[in-house]
């Protein structure tokens, strides 16, 4: 069987290659990917995955090889990208990930809100990874959440 994965999903920009490498303890420079990366620990999905409904059957299957996904929500830019329920289309614990919690602190409800909306339930961690902000207390959850 293949090694699970911790899947990474969010709209263009919102910080998941930043996420991925910061779980995989990388700190080279930030390249662009529009092709779906697999890491050492995690699985960098294409932003357009999310962003075209008609792609929701990629992700999905991605998910196969995924022990759980980290949903992105971007508090610096904040409309609704996922579909209704969306975290119900996976087997696998889905987590709600608040990113670029240094801006726009005025979206934060909003950004709980949307995360509540697609069916992930709290706790949700806001994080800023170029400030290291939210990154170990995430850490220490998932590895909690492996190890059950
Ligand atoms: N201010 C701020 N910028 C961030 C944060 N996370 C990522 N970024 C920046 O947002 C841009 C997009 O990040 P990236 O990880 O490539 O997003 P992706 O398209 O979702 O993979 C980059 O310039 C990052 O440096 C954050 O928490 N706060
Ligand atoms: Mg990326």
């Amino acid at each position: 069987m293949r090694r699970k994965r911790i899947m990474v999903v969010g709209p263009r920009g919102c910080g998941k290659t930043s996420l991925v490498n910061a779980l995989n303890d990388y700190d080279g420079p930030l390249r662009r990917t529009q092709d779906t990366i697999y890491g050492k620990h995690t699985i960098d999905v294409p932003s357009a995955y999310i962003e075209n409904t008609d792609m929701y059957k990629h992700m999905i299957a991605l998910g196969q090889d995924a022990w759980c996904v980290l949903a992105l929500v971007d508090q610096s830019r904040c409309p609704e990208i996922y579909s209704h329920g969306f975290a119900k289309a996976f087997r696998c614990p889905v987590i709600g990930v608040i990113s670029k919690c240094d801006l726009s602190p005025e979206n934060q409800p909003v950004c709980k809100r949307q995360l509540r909306g697609i069916g992930i339930e709290e706790p949700y961690f806001s994080i800023c990874v170029p400030k290291g902000v939210g990154t170990k207390e995430l850490k220490r959850y998932l590895l909690e959440l492996k190890e059950r």
